[in-house]
């Protein structure tokens, strides 16, 4: 099945024409820097449309249960001025690492473009993390300054973490403390100019730590020139346009929020929806009907949920001003854009890319024909392909590792601390490979399949098993434990965990949940299994790793396949 193109729009008008001749380079001259050499993506994203005589359009819409501000381009950056003020005076300089541990509030996104302002690495972290996952961050990054606010700070031990010399309160802190400051206070202290620091197009800018399949979360770090890939997919795939109103609704603690929640919108000049507190279907149309939004940018586990939520409460609101939706973060299930078709009258655009992407790789553009299970065609300037385990290109319907032509703008640059990680993603010379798994068509769009490693995908969160198994292991009731993402219809996949008893515990419903909020206090809700198994043994290599693969085997009830590792 085919979804043909609805309506002509942005400038991208005829992508075979634009993925033959574009050249990144094209897009250069639109930033100041292309005459000076020197950059900065928030000063880019912000203060050159004040510049530009647009000072007064609307930059953030922000609201949630007990607020409601809007802030103009100007304002957007005189806050983040007085930000950049504020850490300068602390002693931040340029390649010091602060960290942002706070919910979606305004306070977020003036710290964010002021770490950047003065050169520092932004390190924002999802509000949801518990004490193992935020001092796991902090003390791999050599955090010296984080932003939070003092309900969060019970969540950071402090007193692990001899590198963190300043911390800003938005709310506190309540008496004098040295190396604590009001974040208030110091704004208004602070003068609305600044001298930014001028970087160079390399230079780091932003660090998000993701999952792999094993090992602790892994510093992923972003640099200046990814701006370029962040401007031009926001213009070509989210379809950006003079006058509209965005709302992506992801977190700024998952690189989409950076990248799509801060970046491509304000590069392209246009007003950005900020929406806190928890997802509820009533919440999100009623955000999207009052601020008009135009351009809605969401994850395949949320449209599932609105499903769920049914067609009917769709018909209560009105929707109308939407002229573009887009979905990341999952294989968006092809009943979900029949749906969407059905209900919102809009087709959902998917798009693939990763935390170490930085930004779009593969898109179904706004002038193209959707076929609902795909993932779209290469960004214009990208070169994606499927390769065999020997580094081959294969042909069409083949299945293989996805893999990009190194490099492109916004390719992260390297792994915090851990360069033999970062080397690992880049085996085959002049690739990329991805540890997705896909298959090409005769048109040339791309089909997800699944992942090589075992990252669980649980509702669009990445999520490592290795971490939540060393969580599991450190209850006093569990002696070993294996963990894996079991297929479920509304999150894609959730988190089981197998786990073999010590001597003298007995397995029980009281002591599943005891583990499942031992899991969620110590490292973050999402991260909980929301299905425990109790067994006797579980199988193990002979090296002593737990097999995954045939956990899976198990739970799916299909062969377990070689055995011939496992141990006796
Ligand atoms: C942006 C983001 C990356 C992994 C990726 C893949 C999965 C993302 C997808 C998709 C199928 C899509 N993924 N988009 N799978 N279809 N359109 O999601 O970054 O959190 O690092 O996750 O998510 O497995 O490798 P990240």
């Amino acid at each position: 099945m085919r979804i043909p193109v609805q309506t002509k729009q942005n400038n991208l008008s005829n992508y075979e024409e634009m993925a033959a001749n574009f050249d990144w380079k094209e897009v250069e001259s639109v930033f100041t820097w292309s005459k000076t050499g020197k950059v900065n993506e928030a000063y880019e994203a912000i203060d050159r449309h004040v510049h530009e005589g647009k000072g007064d359009q609307l930059a953030l819409l922000y609201s949630d249960a007990n607020r409601e501000e809007r802030y103009t381009y100007r304002q957007m950056m005189e806050k983040s001025n007085q930000f950049g003020s504020v850490l300068r005076r602390i002693g931040i300089t340029k390649g010091d690492r602060v960290f942002i541990f706070l919910p979606r509030t305004p306070e977020f996104y003036f710290s964010f473009l002021g770490i950047v302002k003065i050169g520092a690495i932004a390190g924002p972290l999802f509000e949801a993390f518990m004490e193992d996952a935020v001092r796991d961050r902090l003390d791999n990054s050599e955090a010296i300054a984080l932003v939070t606010n003092k309900e969060l700070l019970k969540r950071v031990q402090t007193d692990q973490l001899p590198h963190l010399k300043h911390i800003i309160l938005v709310d506190g802190p309540d008496e004098e403390r040295e190396g604590y400051y009001n974040f208030q206070e110091e704004m208004d202290k602070s003068p609305t100019t600044l001298d930014i620091e001028w970087m160079d197009r390399e230079d780091p800018m932003l660090i998000h730590y993701t999952s792999g399949s094993t090992g602790k979360p892994k510093g992923v770090i972003h640099v200046h020139n990814a701006m370029i890939q962040h401007y031009q997919t926001g213009k070509w795939v989210l379809d950006l346009q003079e006058g509209d109103t965005y709302w992506c609704t992801a977190d700024p603690g998952w690189v989409t929020g950076t990248s799509y929640g801060i970046f491509a919108p304000w590069l392209n000049g246009v007003t950005n929806v900020v929406r806190g507190g928890r997802f509820s279907p009533d919440d999100w149309y009623q955000t999207i009907s009052k601020n008009k939004v135009t351009v809605w940018y969401s994850a395949p586990t949320s449209f599932r949920m609105l499903m769920a939520a049914g067609d009917e409460l769709v018909s209560k609101y009105d929707l109308s001003s939407v002229r573009h939706i887009l979905s990341v973060g999952e294989p968006l299930n092809p009943e979900v854009v029949r749906w969407g078709l059905k209900v919102y009258q809009k087709r959902i655009h998917d798009n693939w890319w990763m935390t170490e992407t930085g930004g779009i790789l593969i898109a179904n553009y706004p002038q193209m024909e959707i076929k609902p299970g795909s993932m779209g065609k290469p960004f214009p300037g990208i070169q994606a392909a499927i390769l065999d385990d020997e580094g081959n290109e294969l042909p069409p319907y083949q299945m293989g590792n996805l893999a990009i032509k190194t490099p492109w703008p916004s390719m992260m640059r390297s792994i915090w601390k851990n360069p033999e990680k970062y080397r690992e993603y880049f085996s085959f010379t002049g690739w990329y490979i991805s540890g997705d798994t896909a298959y090409r068509d005769e048109d040339g769009y791309f089909w997800f399949q699944g992942r090589i490693d075992d990252v669980i995908n649980t509702s669009g969160e990445r999520v490592g098993p290795f971490e939540v198994e060393s969580k599991l292991v450190e209850h006093p009731a569990v002696a070993e434990a294996g963990v894996i993402g079991k297929p479920d219809p509304v999150r894609g996949q959730i988190i089981k965990a197998f786990i073999a008893l010590r001597d003298g515990y007995k397995p029980s419903d009281e002591l599943k949940e005891e583990i499942r909020l031992f899991v969620r206090h110590g490292l973050a809700a999402h991260a909980a299994p929301r299905e425990i198994e109790f067994k006797d043994k579980l199988p193990k290599t002979r090296s002593g790793k737990i097999m995954r693969r045939v956990l899976k085997a198990w739970e799916l009830g299909l062969p377990t396949g070689d055995l011939s590792t496992m141990e006796d």
